[in-house]
């Protein structure tokens, strides 16, 4: 799916702002809410989270259906184009309706959707309703326990508890656009890079809807000088010199396609193309040939009021904070990120594992924890496969060009310690493979009780990313036992898997910032800092872990629990991005360190 721009052939108009909102039950919605305008609303901004806009527990908890209510008017030299309304992402359900019609649905809260709304369209303002429905249950992703019954003395009691530790944030993520295209036009487009010396080879293949088809290619490089061209649908464009993207040192061209027929052009599009290879090979990920090490973070698209919401502000305060401390790449946990931030990712030469937003695929968490529930094997009861194979169609689909992305991770700690984890991953894992032009490796980032010989899934992935919480969550408050369970278990990875190289995905420690101690206990700034160095020494031993990847870049909300106060503190950053010490520590240690080993 093509990111919507504007180009000689197409417009774009977006509907960003002050929505109207109601907060709608947790049943089937209610079809009045649609069928005329919206009574007693409240004033919403899209896009954002609802949840802490509307600062009453009331709305920030609401479980169920909202809706959302806007007006717009599409100006009539538009209208003999093909009128297209797209949602960047709805959480984690959407309904919409123009002029109280239906209009159509998305299922999956981190993935755009769109419609072609000419028939729906009157002259003067039209009315958009978008339903949104936040629920998560044993057949969403992320997965949720979703609770309705009457009992005794309360009444009926209704709870949505996610499986998963990050706020459930929800609402219109996300910038809602129309744009418009020609009757004919470019429907999609994949480019898959390569080298060959100092040549950089582009394969570039162009979709079209509609007559025409003949297609001509431009590839410019920075300073708009033309480095390559071709006619076709299908041609690989040949770069002299060809000045390749780097990890913090990108090079973007800027590919051009024209959609032709009888020598005028009818539809113009345009990508920036970074030229680099991604392999893996003898226990290293290779970028361009070179073995890349992975210094950074697994993150959330997370702040204060905006909570999930697009904010184009702090992506660009994050990626600052990131070359600040001398990060190369994070991790999308634990769902697809904004397409603008891999615009971003792609610009400034950060590396990205692309998650999709498979998280909670673990039936017994709970169990184990706290053995409050009885064990079900997750497999023989999730209802999420059908689900998970739509979200990596759809990953992989709106990401594959993104030169910053170099690995799909298809699922965050899933039970691969049960029987029947191999039977449910194989299939996705080769899914995801061959949706991907570019063949990027895959990998399935897998827990603490995961270990080696238990692990269901090591064998289908082509890197073993680990979260590990030793220091923590075991051994916890131990760092010298924690140290030698970590090194052991490396070591068992690698003796299991040689060929395959490891990159720890999470590993972090809850700090309150501001919470000091001589003695570096629990919680404070000093056992953070040495929890990190703890690892770090065990990473340098082993030459086969290929990256570090903190847990988290900044501290986030998550759901109230015994094991949280006021969210996850594992940041390096504070909530408002303030470094806590270990963030002096990491500055040291990645700014003395090269991107390639
Ligand atoms: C890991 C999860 C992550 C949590 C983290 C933690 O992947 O989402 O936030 O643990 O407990 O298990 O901090």
């Amino acid at each position: 799916m093509l990111y919507p721009i504007s180009t000689d052939t197409r417009a774009v108009i977006d509907l960003s702002g002050i929505w109207s909102f109601v907060l709608g039950t947790s049943d089937e919605f209610d079809e009045t809410f649609v069928d005329h305008p919206l009574v007693g609303a409240m004033p919403m901004a899209v896009p954002a989270s609802y949840n802490d806009l509307g600062v009453t527990s009331k709305i920030r908890n609401h479980v169920g259906w909202v809706c959302y209510e806007s007006t717009f008017s599409v100006p009539s030299v538009l209208l003999s184009e093909r009128v297209v309304l797209r949602f960047g992402s709805v959480t984690h359900f959407g309904r919409v309706f123009i002029n109280g019609k239906y209009v159509g649905e998305h299922n999956g809260g981190f993935t755009p959707f769109e419609f072609e709304i000419n028939k729906f369209l009157i002259s003067g303002p039209n009315r958009l309703s978008v339903m949104v429905n936040n629920v998560v249950d044993e057949t969403t992703l992320p997965v949720g326990t979703y609770f309705d019954q009457e009992i005794s003395g309360l009444g009926r009691v209704v709870k949505n508890t996610p499986n998963f530790d990050f706020f459930n944030y929800a609402g219109i993520h996300r910038p809602v656009k129309i744009y418009t295209t020609p009757r004919s036009y470019i429907s999609d487009l994949s480019v898959v890079t390569s080298t060959v010396g100092s040549l950089g080879h582009v394969q570039v293949d162009v979709e079209v809807v509609g007559g025409a088809n003949h297609l001509k290619m431009r590839l410019r490089d920075e300073d708009g000088n033309l480095a390559a061209s071709g006619d076709g649908p299908s041609k690989t464009l040949e770069i002299g010199d060809v000045v390749l993207w780097e990890p913090l040192d990108a090079y973007l061209y800027n590919l051009e396609v024209d959609l032709c027929e009888n020598g005028v052009v009818l539809d113009t599009y345009s990508i920036p193309v970074g030229v680099r290879t991604v392999d893996v090979r003898d226990a290293q990920f290779l970028i361009n040939g070179k073995p890349f090490y992975f210094k950074g973070f697994g993150k959330h698209e997370d702040s204060s009021i905006h909570g999930r919401g697009f904010d184009e502000a702090l992506n660009v305060a994050d990626f600052n904070l990131a070359a600040w401390i001398g990060a190369n790449s994070f991790r999308t946990a634990h769902y697809p990120y904004s397409e603008e931030i891999l615009r971003l990712a792609d610009r400034q030469g950060i590396v990205v594992i692309d998650e999709t937003p498979a998280v909670g695929l673990h039936l017994n968490f709970a169990a184990v924890l706290f053995g409050s529930r009885e064990h079900r094997n997750t497999w023989e009861h999730i209802g999420t496969f059908a689900n998970h194979q739509k979200v990596i169609e759809e990953l992989v689909a709106r990401d594959k060009n993104h030169p910053s992305v170099v690995m799909w991770s298809i699922a965050n700690e899933p039970a691969s310690e049960e029987a029947g984890a191999r039977q449910y991953f194989a299939p996705l894992v080769e899914l995801a493979r061959k949706c991907d032009p570019q063949k990027r490796p895959v990998t399935i980032v897998t827990h603490q009780w995961a270990t080696p010989g238990v692990c269901e899934v090591a064998e289908l992935v082509d890197v073993l990313a680990l979260n590990r919480y030793y220091g923590w969550y075991v051994d916890s408050g131990d760092l010298e036992a924690a140290g030698e369970h970590l090194h052991q278990e490396l070591i068992d990875w690698h003796n299991l898997h040689p060929q395959k190289p490891i990159l720890m995905t999470e590993y972090g420690a809850d700090t309150v910032a501001g919470l000091h101690d001589v003695d570096p206990v629990m919680f404070t700034e000093e056992f953070q800092s040495l929890f990190l160095s703890t690892y770090h020494e065990v990473f340098d031993k082993c030459s086969w872990v290929v990256g570090e990847q903190v847990w988290n870049f900044a501290d986030f909300a998550t759901s109230q629990g015994v094991l949280r106060v006021q969210g996850n503190k594992k940041g390096v950053f504070t909530r408002d991005r303030k470094p806590k010490a270990a963030a002096h520590e990491l500055r040291r240690r990645w700014s003395s360190m090269a991107n390639y080993n």
